[in-house]
């Protein structure tokens, strides 16, 4: 492919991104183009730009020196994209078939030129048109199992996984985590953003001793434990998806840290799923749970068992103690996620698009009763069947 010259930074039109895809030379000449921006996640530019002949197109995403969904006042470092286009070429590496395909990457830009992945649609949308992806959790699963395992002192020379772990020093897009997940919703902090009438029940939250205690302890660990390259942000408008396949895309907060946290992520997306769903539609996103954690932990052990390079992964009761508490802290991270979706500065479709108010409302008490039971009861839940038992038992 032709590479361009590395240029100054600008925001990209979509003029512009087609004359870029064409100099790149990712069209034959004189294809009749059409692009269009259609980023609708909170930080980027995302240009989808296909010849109209042959339908085959390219996405170009561009990273904005500030936030998208806070505007100019909130600026946020342009690395994100080298580290996304890192993340992503090293996911690849272990698992392809999970992640779109990179073309070409520039750092200047902030650019990253990928597959098009039109063909598939964002798990989100999906879900909340009640669409089950009945091969979502296999995937997900697989996903975090491999990439996981492969980046961990166990899984890769460690003094290669130290190398690699400085390409993943992420403290600008980490340091949004630590606040809009772990500190904001648990404190009157002006980025939070709930209906009034959840005020008493929100006010309860950040007066609870217990909670703020083991919440502090979920984000030490957060802080703390860089054990695996993780996407850093896998909820499911993170995930394009079809009945059969599925590809995992926007890894810009990726970093080195706990191995729950990724699936703790993607656990709350489904539950907040769930929380919008009647009680009649919620069974398929259960069983997500059930089916990702089995597969995660099988393949995880698999690996564990025979491709180690570590001495000590042979002694009994090492891997045990290690899932047992990748489990607790999944848990625990999930809780997290779930108040933060539903009082914080980034809120999902799922409950925001609840349109009759008073069920809206029921939904999100519903959240921060289950997610507070689930930080603060994570070591008790004893399996996947407790994300169950704890959802019923706090529906009212
Ligand atoms: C200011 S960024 C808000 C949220 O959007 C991203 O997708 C992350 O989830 C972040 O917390
Ligand atoms: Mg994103």
């Amino acid at each position: 492919m032709t590479i361009v010259q590395s240029a100054v930074y600008e925001p990209l039109t979509e003029q512009k991104a087609t004359a870029l895809a064409v100099r790149l030379g990712l069209f034959r000449d004189g294809a009749p183009l059409l692009c269009r921006e259609i980023g609708d996640g909170n930080l980027n530019l995302v240009f989808h730009i296909v010849d109209q002949a042959t339908k085959q197109g390219v996405i170009i995403k561009q990273a904005l020196p500030y936030a998208k969904v806070v505007g100019e006042s909130w600026p946020l470092t342009l690395k994100r994209a080298v580290i996304e286009s890192n993340a992503l070429r090293t996911f690849a590496s272990y698992v392809p078939q999970y992640v779109p395909k990179v073309y070409y990457s520039d750092e200047s830009l902030a650019i990253t030129v990928m597959e098009d992945l039109s063909r598939l649609q964002i798990a989100r949308k999906g879900l909340i048109e009640g669409k089950t992806y009945p091969l979502l959790s296999r995937h997900i699963g697989e996903f975090i199992a491999k990439t996981a395992f492969y980046t961990s002192d166990f899984g890769m020379n460690q003094q290669e996984k130290k190398k690699l772990a400085q390409n993943f020093v992420n403290p600008e897009l980490c340091k949004i985590t630590e606040d809009l997940v772990f500190t904001d919703p648990f404190f009157d902090h002006d980025t939070n953003n709930f209906e009034d009438e959840l005020r008493p029940d929100v006010e309860a939250l950040w007066q609870d001793d217990r909670l703020h205690l083991e919440t502090a302890k979920l984000k030490r660990k957060f802080l703390t434990e860089a054990d695996v390259l993780l996407h850093g942000d896998l909820h499911t408008g993170s995930i394009f998806a079809s009945d059969d396949e599925t590809k995992v895309i926007d890894p810009e907060f990726a970093f080195y840290g706990p191995i729950g946290f990724d699936l703790g992520q993607f656990f709350a997306n489904l539950l907040l799923n769930a929380l919008s769903r009647s009680e009649a539609e919620r069974q398929p996103l259960f069983v997500h749970i059930d089916s990702t954690w089995r597969v995660f932990t099988s393949i995880f052990a698999e690996l564990w068992q025979t491709e180690s390079v570590e001495t000590y992964a042979a002694t009994p009761g090492l891997l045990d103690e290690v899932l047992r508490q990748a489990f607790i802290d999944t848990v625990g991270f999930a809780g997290c996620e779930v108040i933060r979706r539903t009082i914080g500065l980034a809120h999902v479709a799922d409950l925001d698009g609840i349109e009759q108010k008073v069920e809206r409302l029921a939904a999100k008490r519903h959240a921060l009763r289950l997610g507070r039971r689930l930080i603060v009861e994570r070591a008790e839940l004893a399996g996947t069947d407790g994300f169950r038992r704890l959802f019923v038992e706090t529906e009212r």
